[in-house]
């Protein structure tokens, strides 16, 4: 069942004339309007004229998660605030978080986009969605959230967290539909099958995102929790979840080209690379009115598929991330960049520890292992254990305020990390995510 067939099945060249008129639209409002791009425009001598439509795409100047910083917190934003219905935000590179915003319509559509997927999994108003996506900054649960309530479905507003009683609500309400990340779903399939409910669960589709993981993963908890497992992508910048998702056939996620338009370019040079590459994955907002942007570099890394899809949309196909140009990780959902964690040791004082660090991440029973090893210094070295684990104890809530989520501090002796002749490697990730 498809929810617009109309939008969706659109032919190609309608889709083209439909992104080349919106994109004309956006350009031509977000010069006005944005101080950030009006000047990148400027800089290479660009007026809105001179773009016609998506041929004259690769003209534009790219955006970048810095500028969400440069810009903090609404410098960006293209409506005034008061038509700012709506903020999320999400990790910076610094202590900063970045922010977005949605105008009324931004999440209309927004709702529509994550409901076209529930749609393709013949998810209908009479099902009952368990919304277990963090709530709160985070775009996972409420984006979650409108796109059920767009169906019509029944929404659970469950959030993340306090797992027995989830599993709790999902037997006595009786959940259709499971939405959370794909880490979490596998421990709550742990938990069911520990406290022995799995007959007792209606689950029929889980969609699930926010992280990388693997067909393994998607295997084990369709097993654990008896649904179909679907990945659903997005980002902050571009919308939340929704950007694009599987549809029934589960071959790539179809991005919605009617209000996105994706490119592949190399990370390095920037050039656009040819049709079916690999590369990093820019995208284009060509309906967002209250946070728009343009050539917005995701840094993650895929490719697209321009083929036909058995399902009968049209819509490109991105390929699952296989991993991203810059250093985020994302552990348990929660995005972090090793920069944050520096920025809470610097300010650590300079008498315990040292600012050698290093980060180890991995896989432990399906769940991801966060450890942060810090040098200590030679004095507090000297110092008895007492003190170790006060220094260890006041860094590990310094960064579980700073990240969101907590991590464990192993102070190290003085001169036990490996030095780097080049450039120090300060992450270890033994997971394997792909
Ligand atoms: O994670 C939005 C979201 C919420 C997507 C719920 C899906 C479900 P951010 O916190 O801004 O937004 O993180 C965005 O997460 O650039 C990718 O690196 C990664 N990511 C998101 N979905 C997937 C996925 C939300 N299905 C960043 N597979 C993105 C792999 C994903 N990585």
């Amino acid at each position: 069942m498809i929810l617009n067939p109309q939008m969706e099945c659109m032919p190609r060249e309608e889709i083209k004339k439909l992104q080349s008129e919106r994109l004309v639209w956006q350009v031509k409002r977000m010069y006005e309007k944005v101080e950030c791009f009006r000047n990148r425009m400027d800089e290479k001598g660009l007026k809105p004229e001179d773009i016609h439509g998506v041929e004259d795409l690769s003209k534009l100047p790219f955006s970048y998660k810095s500028d969400l910083r440069d810009y903090y917190p609404y410098g960006l934003f293209a409506e005034p605030l008061s038509d700012i219905v709506r903020v999320h935000a999400s990790s910076g590179t610094t202590g900063k978080r970045i922010v977005v915003g949605y105008t009324e319509n931004d999440l209309k559509i927004w709702a529509e986009c994550f409901a076209r997927m529930l749609a393709a999994f013949d998810v209908t108003k009479e099902d009952i969605i368990q919304v277990s996506y963090g709530y709160g900054l985070f775009t996972g649960g409420l984006g979650a959230h409108g796109g059920g309530e767009y169906m019509g479905c029944t929404v659970i507003p469950m959030s993340s967290g306090n797992t027995q009683l989830q599993i709790q609500t999902m037997v006595d309400f009786g959940a259709t539909v499971l939405c959370c990340t794909p880490s979490y779903a596998l421990y709550l399939g742990e938990e069911v099958e520990k406290m022995g409910v799995k007959d007792q669960l209606k689950l029929k589709v889980g969609i699930f995102g926010a992280e990388p993981w693997t067909e393994s993963m998607r295997k084990e908890i369709e097993a654990k929790l008896g649904l179909k497992a679907c990945d659903i992508y997005g980002l902050s910048e571009i919308l939340g979840p929704g950007v694009s998702g599987e549809c029934e056939y589960q071959e790539g996620m179809h991005v919605w080209e009617d209000h996105f338009i994706p490119e592949i370019i190399d990370p390095d040079t920037g050039e656009v690379l040819p049709e079916g590459s690999t590369g990093e994955l820019v995208f284009t907002t060509i309906t967002k009115e209250g946070f728009p942007l343009i050539r917005y570099r995701t840094r993650d890394i895929c490719s697209l598929n321009y083929e036909p899809c058995k399902c009968g949309r049209t819509h490109v196909r991105m390929r699952k991330p296989t991993g991203r140009s810059d250093d985020m990780l994302i552990i348990r959902g929660v995005n972090v960049f090793p920069s944050q964690v520096e920025e809470v040791l610097l300010k650590v004082s300079g008498d315990s520890i040292t600012p050698n660090y290093q980060i180890v991440v991995d896989r432990v029973n399906n769940n991801d292992t966060f450890d942060v090893n810090v040098e200590m210094s030679e004095k507090l070295f000297a110092d008895d254990v007492k003190s170790v684990e006060r220094v260890e104890g006041m860094i590990t809530e310094k960064l579980r305020s700073a990240l969101g989520i907590g991590a464990k501090v192993h102070l190290v002796n003085p001169n036990t990390i490996k030095r780097s002749e080049g450039k120090a490697k300060r992450v270890i990730d033994n997971r394997k995510l792909v």
